[in-house]
């Protein structure tokens, strides 16, 4: 089976730990990364959802946090801090500097981002087959109301808002800079075309899989594919389960719960939704939307219990196929 699953970072890697589980060895598994996230610093460009699941499915990921690496050391960050060189919010350690100084020498060589990520994950053997959704460039920049500067309206990088800001201050816009000229990455539209069944994992639905659609061609293969395309709800009891999601829901006026969740992806790509085992009452509510809808547990305590949710996710998909 063909499994083609589109992904942000820590709930789309997690996800797909689970779902490698939940698989056969003679099941492929193409995931479809989110780089809306990506940012250059120190002249270094940094991919942090692309590297979230390359290191969550090659075992390097620092667990507890969800992204970065594991025993991980920051000399280089203190010695940037040091000379006064920022920014100081964003946390880039010295193991995780190396994958960005490997692909910012080969974006540099002419390299394109698909074919980088491919030689850095010939390092981390995911087992999955990781593709950008662009080899160009698109970053997520949101547009706030800058309380530093009495109220004064300013986009600034989704990082920036998401770690700086901690998502504290009013959001007006969320815009995927770059994305209307951007082309799917070599592969993207054949994942999606040729998939057996498609996957949504609980990933962030504006930034994480709203940036992937934002890619012309992408939403269009995705509704005229074959396979049967089941998402799983990244908002459970209300809320998200992890992270701010809800902040930026209400900046694109998608109230914070599965079941607006569901209807803001729509029944023209939705067939399937999966919500936690407390948010039944939704379920009505999403199949008036025609998209067919189950609950079950969807909290990824372990890779057990993440497997058990991938295994529903795929039986859904056989049913609404
Ligand atoms: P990010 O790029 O690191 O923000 O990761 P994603 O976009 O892939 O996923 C973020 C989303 O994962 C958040 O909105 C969380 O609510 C969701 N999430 C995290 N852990 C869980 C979980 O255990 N269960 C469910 N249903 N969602 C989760
Ligand atoms: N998230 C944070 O909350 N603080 C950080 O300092 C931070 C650094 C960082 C470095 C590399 C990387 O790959 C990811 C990093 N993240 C950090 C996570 C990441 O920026 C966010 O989780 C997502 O992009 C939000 O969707
Ligand atoms: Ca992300």
């Amino acid at each position: 089976m063909r499994i083609t699953v589109l992904a942000g970072g820590i709930g789309g890697a997690r996800f797909l730990r689970g779902l490698k589980a939940a698989v056969g060895p003679a099941d492929e598994i193409t995931v479809i990364g989110n780089t809306g996230d990506d940012i250059h610093l120190f002249g270094l460009k940094v991919c942090p959802d692309l590297d979230t699941v390359m290191y969550t499915l090659g075992g390097g990921i620092h667990e507890e946090q969800g992204w970065g690496r594991a025993e991980e050391t920051w000399s280089v960050k203190e010695e940037l801090a040091a000379y006064g060189v920022g920014p100081s919010w964003f946390g880039l350690g010295d193991r995780d500097f190396a994958t960005h100084i490997v692909r910012t020498q080969m974006l540099g060589a002419g390299y394109p981002l698909s074919a980088v990520t491919e030689a850095l994950c010939d390092r981390w053997q995911p087992g999955v087959r990781l593709l950008p959704m662009t080899d160009d460039r698109v970053e997520t920049h949101v547009v706030i109301e800058d309380p530093e500067q009495g109220g004064k309206r300013r986009a600034v990088h989704f990082q920036e808002y998401w770690v700086k800001l901690h998502a504290a201050v009013p959001a007006e816009a969320i815009l995927p800079v770059g994305a209307e000229t951007a082309k799917p990455a070599p592969g993207v539209v054949e994942a999606v075309a040729e998939a057996d069944v498609i996957l949504f994992p609980p990933s962030n639905p504006i930034v994480s899989i709203g940036t992937i659609l934002a890619v012309p061609g992408v939403r269009e293969a995705l509704v005229a594919a074959q396979a049967p395309i089941v998402g799983l709800s990244p908002i459970v009891g209300g809320a998200p389960v992890r992270g701010m999601a809800d902040k930026v829901l209400e900046a694109v006026g998608v109230e914070s719960s599965a079941a607006a969740v569901a209807k803001h992806y729509g029944s023209d790509l939705l067939d399937g939704w999966l919500v936690h085992t407390g948010d039944e009452a939704s379920v009505a509510e999403v199949e008036a939307a025609g998209i067919i809808c189950r609950a079950v547990p969807l909290l990824m305590t372990d890779v057990d219990t993440t497997a058990a949710m991938a295994r529903q996710a795929l039986e859904l998909a056989e049913q609404v196929r």
